[in-house]
Order: structure tokens, then sequence, then C-alpha cells
């Protein structure tokens, strides 16, 4: 148990062999009472049986397998949902690769206990830094970030980020059944969902520092489906913020057969 209650940190994998040991053993280091959750895809590198040790070893790991690579967005829902079966308070969004800091989860954690309902680790807010990315993924990711920000009309400073931990309330108030983004769009979906719902929605600053081992899954298709979906919504929300000012002339109207 933390201050924030019982809290499940599900980490998604795909090929991550060699990494999952390391960034478990530091996440158990750092916060003693938490538990995890390894939602494996089926990696054909084995990462599924290094996440089978691990959990021999240790109670406080357990591991999810699903039947094959669906996408980051499945296997967090799918993990989400095993949490808030099991009676989680937390649950926390955390990669594999090492790029998450498990010694940062504290200052997570600490924030949803002064009262947030959904924190991001945040990038791209004072404090927050990339460590080792080249170029091109900063471009992508505060492209991605800013775009988001104008279309939707939000002001969160980093949309796609992969470090979170939200209240169990507020996961069950995102309706995460319609949920149909697979990639990192994801992310931008469930902030873009927790805004809408009017959730408090606090960024903590985090050093992001690239994977040393192994490789980002991260491609074209993912850039693309973030850009169309979020296009999407951006003219969607337009649309609803005309049709109600729309509404609200038309009520305010003084009548013409007065
Ligand atoms: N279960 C599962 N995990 C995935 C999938 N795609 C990516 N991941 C995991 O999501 C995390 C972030 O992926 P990564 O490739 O490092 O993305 P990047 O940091 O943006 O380059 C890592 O822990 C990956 O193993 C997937 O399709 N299924
Ligand atoms: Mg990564």
């Amino acid at each position: 148990m933390t201050e924030a209650g019982r809290v499940l940190v599900v980490v998604p994998t795909y090929d991550e062999r060699e990494n999952l040991e390391l960034v478990i053993g530091r996440l158990r280091a750092a916060n003693p009472d938490v538990d995890v959750l390894v939602a494996d895809d089926a990696s054909p590198d084995g990462t599924g049986e290094i996440a089978d040790r691990l959990a021999a070893a240790d109670p406080h790991v357990q591991v999810l397998h699903r039947p094959g690579k669906q996408g980051l967005g499945a296997a967090y829902l799918a993990g989400f949902a095993w949490g808030l079966e099991r009676g989680y308070d937390v649950l926390v969004e955390m990669d594999a690769d090492g790029s998450h800091q498990p010694e940062q989860l504290p200052r997570l954690l600490q924030a949803l206990a002064a009262g947030a309902d959904v924190v991001l680790g945040s990038r791209w807010v004072p404090g927050g830094r990339v460590e080792n990315w080249p170029a091109h993924r900063k471009l992508i990711s505060r492209g991605g970030t800013t775009y988001a920000r104008l279309a939707l009309g939000v002001g969160v400073h980093d949309m796609t980020g992969g470090y979170r931990a939200f209240r169990a309330s507020a996961l069950r108030a995102l309706d995460l059944a319609d949920v149909a983004s697979q990639g990192y769009c994801f992310q931008i979906d469930l902030a873009w969902r927790a805004v809408q719902r009017g959730l408090l929605l606090v960024e903590v600053p985090i050093t992001f520092v690239e994977r040393e081992r192994g490789q980002s899954k991260m491609g074209g298709g993912i850039v693309r489906e973030a850009l169309t979906r979020v296009t999407a919504w951006g003219v969607q929300h337009r649309v609803e913020q005309l049709r109600s000012l729309r509404g609200r002339a038309a009520d305010g109207a003084p009548s013409r057969q007065g």
C-alpha cells in the first residue's frame, strides 16, 4: 500500500528480452509497495518466459500473456481491466525499455495523492527532459503534441507520453470499452477523454532516456493513425462547439413576434 492506495504498474512488452529484468528490478527496488503486471504480446524473443521467471520469484510481479502483437493500446486496455477487476486504486503506465525512470514513480504517485485524477509524466514542461533522442524523434513528439493541442484546444504539454498514473475511478470514467486507438495514439486518446470528462490532469516533469538495448516499435503507421484520429476528433470538437454556440445564440435571441 502506498500513500495513493494499492498501485499496479502495467508494463507492456514486445521483444524486450534485454530490458525487462533490469527495469522490473529497478521498479521493485525503488517502489517496494507496488505490484507489477507485465502485459506481453507473445514476444518471439522469449520476453514472456523471462516475465514468468520474474513472477515466480516475486509475488508482487504477475504476467498477462496475450495471443499476439495487437499494439500498445490493446495491451494497456487488457492490463487495466485486469487491475480494475482486482480492486487496485491506482493504475500506472510504464515502458519496459528503461525510458521511464522507475525511481521517478513516487513523484507521479505524490501528485495523485495530492488530488489529481490523472498524472502525466511530461517531457515538455520545465524540469522535464529527453536524453539520447535523435532530432527526428523529438520533432515527432513535440510536433504531435503541438498538433493535438491546437486541434483539440487542450493545454497539456505532453500528450503522447507513456509514463502515467490514473486513479481507478478516473479510468472507469473514461469508458475504455470503446477506445479503438492502437498505437501511441492511445495516449492522446486517453488524455483527450480525461479532459473532456472534466478530470483533473496534472503534468509532472520526467526524464525520458532513450533505450540502450533492443529496438523501438515506433513506425510510420503509428504516426499516421495518430494524425488521422486527432484530426477527426478536432473537427468533431469544433463542430460541437459551433452547435452549442448556435444553440445558445438561438435561446438568447429576442423573439420577433413579440
Ligand atoms: N504488449 C505490447 N507492447 C508493446 C507493443 N508495441 C510497443 N510495446 C511496448 O511499449 C513500450 C514502448 O515501446 P517503444 O518501442 O520503446 O516505443 P518508443 O519509446 O516510442 O520508441 C515498450 O515497453 C514496448 O515493448 C505491442 O504491440 N504490444
Ligand atoms: Mg522506448
